[in-house]
């Protein structure tokens, strides 16, 4: 995969994308990161990427032209046509990134993503250029490069060859819409804590049921909202309306204590 990133501050991606199983991605050719300073392609001597908001307000508006320029120099470098290639802004203003988006996401060949910054965007970009607006969350950062770097990451580990053979993103949290079972390493006791007795037992029938039912519990307590479109047996639905039904109480407590 290819992915080519427009940004004011291009030393911003220098750590992250030189650690861990980044590095091996980038050293095994699986992907190639190609950072291109959006300030690199104006023409004018003081190199202006922002202006006045027309109609007025505060902040600065990321101009147009560079960004469209940009663009067009890295579709004019490559020999794919225009259609299937995703130009993605990232932005508050975007669709919220999910685990689906990341899947979808890592089948293409090759991504462009547009960090916007300051108080937005032209929206000519917006409405002309970018196929996808992508937000990561209902909050707001200083600009799209740490969401960027967010996208980055959640796609690369889903390309083939990346994560060693032993994990496998089929297992991970959100790729089946639950949450993941509890995780234990030795020792077996560590400060009076114990590790569930089950998961010593070498029943693997028992411990795949165990898991079953932490992952359904967990989900049901901290995301129940995530159940609702989770992919659950007959049986696995009745065990959710038992607990719904049956600990109400301490299910809302474990989170948010009623006083009394
Ligand atoms: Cl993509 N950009 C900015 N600036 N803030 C965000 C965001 C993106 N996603 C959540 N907050």
């Amino acid at each position: 995969m290819r992915i080519d990133i427009l940004t004011l501050f291009p030393q911003m991606f220098q750590s992250p994308f030189s650690c861990g199983i980044f590095q091996r991605a980038i050293d095994r050719k699986l992907v190639e990161v190609n950072l291109h300073n959006i300030r690199d392609y104006t023409h004018d001597t003081h190199h202006t990427v922002d202006d006045y908001a027309y109609g007025g307000g505060a902040g600065m508006v990321l101009k147009p032209e560079p960004i469209f320029e940009a663009v067009e120099s890295i579709k004019s470098d490559i020999k794919e046509g225009a259609g299937g290639l995703p130009i993605i802004l990232l932005t508050p203003q975007g669709r919220l990134f999910s685990q689906q988006m990341a899947q979808e996401l890592s089948r293409c060949k090759h991504l462009i993503l547009i960090c916007g910054r300051y108080e937005g965007v032209d929206e000519r970009v917006c409405e002309q250029l970018v196929t996808d607006e992508i937000s990561i969350g209902d909050y707001v950062l200083g600009g799209g490069e740490l969401a960027a770097m967010v996208v980055v990451d959640a796609v690369v580990r889903l390309l083939p060859g990346v994560l060693g053979s032993e994990a496998s993103p089929l297992d991970d949290s959100h790729s089946s819409g639950l949450l993941e079972y509890p995780q234990y390493t030795r020792p077996p006791e560590f400060r009076g804590w114990s590790v569930p007795e089950v998961l010593l037992s070498g029943n693997h029938a028992q411990i795949a049921k165990w898991r079953r039912e932490q992952v359904i519990l967990r989900t049901l307590e901290r995301r129940p909202e995530l159940l609702d479109k989770a992919d659950l047996c007959a049986e696995e639905r009745q065990l959710v309306d038992r607990l719904k039904n049956h600990l109400p109480r301490e299910l809302n407590s474990s989170h948010s204590p009623t006083p009394g």
